[in-house]
């Protein structure tokens, strides 16, 4: 298993593996490209990484994350208008990035849809 704290300063809330895609960047739509990806949530951040490896390598090392989520005033909801795919949820920050996520175990899909939605809702106020 995982160390507790990643660089020591974040707790690992939960990590595993789901297909993900960007779908917005700053506004702008991208063309999906669906991938598998190691996703870590901690309690600020939800982490995509390529591979449990890069993970390992470390987050400020060679195995930084693809892409990095901030929690704060981000929003998850069902995406299934988004996807033809099911057990899809979409992911919108603040900066209007939006990255969907899915599993085809609809278990696993809302087990990661809950710890999200929980982290969010704990996140220290400023
Ligand atoms: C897209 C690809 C995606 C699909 C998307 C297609 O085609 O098939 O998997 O999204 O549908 O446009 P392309 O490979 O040519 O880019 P879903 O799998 O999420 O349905 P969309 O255009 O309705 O988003």
């Amino acid at each position: 298993n995982w160390p507790q704290l990643l660089d020591g300063q974040m707790s690992v809330l939960k990590e595993g593996t789901l297909n993900r895609t960007k779908i917005t960047e700053n506004g702008k739509r991208l063309r999906k490209n669906w991938s598998s990806s190691h996703v870590v949530l901690t309690e600020l951040l939800l982490l995509f990484f390529k591979d449990a490896k890069s993970f390992v390598a470390g987050i400020s090392g060679p195995g930084r994350p693809e892409i990095s989520v901030d929690l704060n005033g981000a929003v998850i909801e069902k995406g299934d208008k988004v996807s033809s795919r099911k057990n899809v949820y979409i992911i919108s920050t603040v900066l209007c990035t939006q990255i969907l996520i899915q599993d085809d175990c609809t278990q696993q899909a809302h087990s990661w849809h809950v710890a999200i939605q929980n982290a969010i809702n704990n996140l220290p106020s400023r």
